[in-house]
């Protein structure tokens, strides 16, 4: 984050082409999902990737919390971290290959690592995006990112419509979602 804060303090001082480029390389830092396209009625592979901690300090936490529409959520197991999956009622039954499906993971939480602020990882898992969920929309995963000393990144602002994440200093990261095939 302090990439974005340090653009916005700057952004009396320098040219808007020179903006564009802060932009841009905040935008990679941010907490995103390598797949950034899917469609409804499958199997979704969620790659979060964490572009650095929280102004320096380590990430020791990733909380992760699934949304409407998204079932049969699991993790992936990740050396050096412990899993905690958090169950829940869905809002409403939702068709998993036949069987209706009314509860399961609404949250993911990796903890026990410690990722330096100068290096990279990803935290992945797998669930199914639901026909009820719309194509031409996008989806979004709100993460809240932990670090030493009470230390927090929220990344869940989800953008409003017309808008986009490049348009919010701290979006969730976000899928589009594309027609069943
Ligand atoms: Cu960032």
């Amino acid at each position: 984050m302090f990439v974005h804060r340090f653009s916005t303090r700057l952004s009396t001082l320098v040219s808007a082409a020179a903006l564009v480029a802060l932009g841009a390389s905040a935008a990679s830092a941010h907490i995103t999902l390598e797949t950034q396209q899917a469609p409804v009625a499958s199997t979704y592979k969620a790659v979060f990737r964490v572009g650095h901690g929280c102004e320096g300090k380590p990430t020791i936490k990733v909380r992760v919390r699934i949304p409407d529409g998204v079932i049969a959520v699991k993790p992936q197991p990740k050396a050096g971290w412990a899993i905690e999956k958090v169950k829940g009622s869905y809002d409403k039954a939702y068709d998993y290959y036949g069987t209706p499906t009314t509860e399961g993971v609404k949250e993911i939480v990796w903890s026990g690592g410690s990722l330096p602020d100068d290096e990279y990882d990803e935290f992945v898992l797998r669930a199914y995006l639901t026909g009820d969920l719309k194509a031409d929309t996008t989806l979004y995963f709100p993460v809240v990112q932990e670090c030493p000393d009470g230390a927090v990144e929220r990344w869940i602002e989800i953008p409003a419509p017309g808008k986009s994440a490049d348009d919010y200093e701290q979006p969730a990261p976000g899928v589009t979602l594309l027609p069943k095939k």
